[in-house]
Order: C-alpha cells, then sequence, then structure tokens
C-alpha cells in the first residue's frame, strides 16, 4: 500500500471513529489517537521522509487537507456533544416544581426583649429617651455616689458579685441595680444645667437565692427626671400611666412607703398578681400584689452628686423589674423560665 493509500485509509477510520464517540471521554480518547503527538495522521505526516522528492509537496498538502478536516470535524463533534450533555444535565437535574416546599423556619424576639421595647415604648410617649449605662459598675457609682457609703447597713440590701481588681484601685463590681446610671446621666446633662428625664435599661446581678420570682441575673429599667417643681405626684401620675398602658385599663397598682437611701421619700410599686387574681399565691407571697418597682423623689445629696443644687432642682426616679411586669402580663407563672431557653416557652410569645 502506498503512504497516498494509507494516508486516505486513516482518513477514512477516523471519519467513522469520529461519529462514534458520544461522550467528552470518548472523543478526547479519539482526538489523542489521530491528531494528538503520536496520533496516526501525525505519525502520517512524518512518514513524508521516505517519499521521492516530487511526490513530497502533494503528499503534504494531502496531509494538511486531511489534518484541516479532522479538526473542523472534532471542533463540530465536540460542540454537539458539549450540548447533548448539557441538556441531559438539566433533565436529570430538573426541579420538580410540583413538590411542596420546605418551611422557613423563622425566629423571633425573646419575650425579655419584646416587653423591654413595649416599655420603651411607653416612656418614650411620655417624654424619656433611652440611655446607656455600663454592666460592670465603679463601686462609687453603684454605692457611695447614690448615698450608700461602705459602712452603710443599706448595702446588705444588694448581695454583690465584685469583679477582682488589683489593692489599691478603684473597686468594680456588676452593677446590683440600674441607680448607678442616675449619676451617669445627671452628670452629663448638669453640665449646661438641663432638666433630663431618661429611662436606663439594662441586666443587673445580685449574688441571690434563685426562686419562682427571683433571678440572680435580671433586668431592671431605671427612669431619672429632674426638672424644676418635679413632686412625688408627679412619680405617681408616671406609674399609674404606664400601669394603663402597660396592662390595659383597670389594672390595679398601690403604691406604699419604702426606703432607699438614695430617694426621700421612697415608695414600693405593686401591681395586682394577675395568676391568682389577687387571692394570693406563691409568686405573689400570698398578697394578691407583686412589688415591680422601688422608687422616690431623688435624695439632695444624690442630686448634688449628680451635679444639680438640690435648693434649685428637684426630681423623681424608679427602678422597675422588667421579668416580673412581664410575669403579670404574660401570666408566666416562674421567673425561672426566662433564663431556661425553653424552646416550648419561648414558642409561645
Ligand atoms: C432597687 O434596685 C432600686 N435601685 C430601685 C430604685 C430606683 C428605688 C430608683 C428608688 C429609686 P429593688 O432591689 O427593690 O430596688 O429592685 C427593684 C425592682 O427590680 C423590683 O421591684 C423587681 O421588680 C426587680 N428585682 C429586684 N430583684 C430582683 C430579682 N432578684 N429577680 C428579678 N427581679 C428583681
Amino acid at each position: 500500500m502506498t503512504l497516498f493509500d494509507a494516508l486516505e485509509q486513516v482518513y477514512n477510520e477516523a471519519q467513522a471513529a469520529l461519529e462514534s464517540a458520544m461522550v467528552s471521554a470518548e472523543l478526547e480518547a479519539w482526538y489523542a489517537a489521530y491528531l494528538g503527538r503520536k496520533g496516526a495522521v501525525t505519525l502520517q505526516t512524518r512518514a513524508v521522509g521516505q517519499l521521492p522528492k516530487e511526490e513530497r509537496p502533494v503528499f503534504g498538502q494531502r496531509v494538511n487537507e486531511v489534518k484541516q478536516a479532522l479538526e473542523d470535524a472534532y471542533a463540530a463533534r465536540a460542540e454537539a456533544i458539549k450540548q447533548a450533555e448539557m441538556l441531559h444535565a438539566l433533565e436529570s437535574g430538573a426541579i420538580d416544581i410540583t413538590l411542596p416546599g420546605r418551611p422557613v423556619t423563622q425566629g423571633h424576639l425573646h419575650l425579655t426583649t419584646r416587653t423591654l421595647r413595649q416599655i420603651y415604648d411607653i416612656f418614650a410617649m411620655m417624654g424619656f429617651e433611652v440611655f446607656e449605662a455600663p454592666d460592670v459598675e465603679l463601686e462609687a457609682y453603684n454605692f457611695d455616689l447614690l448615698n450608700i457609703p461602705d459602712y452603710h447597713p443599706a448595702r446588705d440590701m444588694w448581695d454583690t458579685f465584685w469583679v477582682q481588681t488589683p489593692p489599691g484601685e478603684p473597686r468594680l463590681l456588676l452593677r446590683t441595680h440600674t441607680s448607678p446610671g442616675q449619676i451617669r446621666a445627671m452628670r452629663e446633662r448638669s453640665v449646661n444645667q438641663e432638666p433630663l428625664r431618661v429611662v436606663l435599661p439594662g441586666k443587673c446581678y445580685r449574688y441571690e437565692q434563685i426562686t419562682a420570682r427571683s433571678e440572680h441575673q435580671f433586668y431592671q429599667l431605671e427612669g431619672l427626671a429632674v426638672g424644676r417643681g418635679i413632686t412625688l405626684t408627679d412619680l405617681i401620675g408616671t406609674m399609674h400611666q404606664f400601669a394603663e398602658l402597660f396592662y390595659g385599663a383597670g389594672r390595679k397598682i398601690r403604691v406604699r412607703s419604702s426606703y432607699f437611701p438614695f430617694t426621700e421619700p421612697s415608695v414600693e410599686v405593686d401591681t395586682q398578681c394577675i395568676l391568682c387574681g389577687g387571692k394570693g399565691c406563691g409568686v405573689c407571697k400570698y398578697t394578691g400584689w407583686l412589688e415591680i418597682a422601688g422608687a422616690g423623689m431623688v435624695h439632695p445629696v444624690v442630686l448634688q452628686n449628680g451635679g444639680y443644687d438640690p435648693a434649685e432642682w428637684s426630681g423623681f426616679a424608679f427602678g422597675m423589674g422588667i421579668e416580673r411586669p412581664s410575669m403579670m402580663k404574660y401570666d408566666v407563672s416562674d421567673i425561672r423560665l426566662y433564663y431556661g431557653n425553653d424552646l416550648r416557652f419561648l414558642r409561645q410569645f
């Protein structure tokens, strides 16, 4: 067989083989077998040296024609296979739009956060702005500047978690109540001798026994109004207004006298227990009432520590829990549920 015949034979073979290549892998194997470095057509070009000189150009031209024709056929086949494979992938991965969808689980705000936001809204309506103060507080702000010096027996009202500080450094603690924020807010505003009306929300910490009504961590919201001519009736009116807006019309609160070193006079605000309808239960200690806030007129010493002259300025302050009023509104009988992270509880709100 002449080289020319051999070339034509390889050409025919290659065309037939290309027709039967169905997938990319077969196509690549075909390319290597015919047009690759050691492919049958490539080897034909190297055989040109065996021909007499005069036949070489004709042979060379034919080899080039065959190579070009096969390259074109290869490209066309590759495109066809690519399209077929894409179509197959689309068909096999097709989404069945008739299947029912997977439900999207959606979280929601914690009951404490919801209660806090409702309470912010109520006090915002009454003209109070939110003021933030730190959780880790200086002893001076938590106690001394609130008229509770080191030796004062009233310090026993707040069992304290102390933060270790080097000897000689000011002592730090986890705030036991939000009242230290009173000093911070007053010192900021008294610079320009402006009146102020703020609420200070925050976590408080007490080294206390945990029960159905008491946690060792809980939220409080401090309220503070300082101005000229503010009286106790403003405080009582504010508490009534709060109760009406938070619980709805008709919910009773009562104000009874109490003692706090930083207010004079001091009161405590109770709300009727909804868990027992006022009849008495474990949560309200069988009184029918649950204490929700301590309050009073800001003590002159505290006003002075805040930068206001008590001869000219007066003010009221209150510190209310968040979980306890929330328990009364949403009929929750145990404060520990607020910190238990039990989804069966949380999902109800
Ligand atoms: C105080 O903390 C005062 N700082 C309140 C105050 C502020 C008085 C401004 C005068 C002027 P008391 O310890 O009573 O007071 O706490 C206030 C409220 O925080 C309570 O009425 C209650 O609602 C909530 N509370 C107190 N201790 C706990 C606790 N262990 N768990 C849950 N809530 C608590």
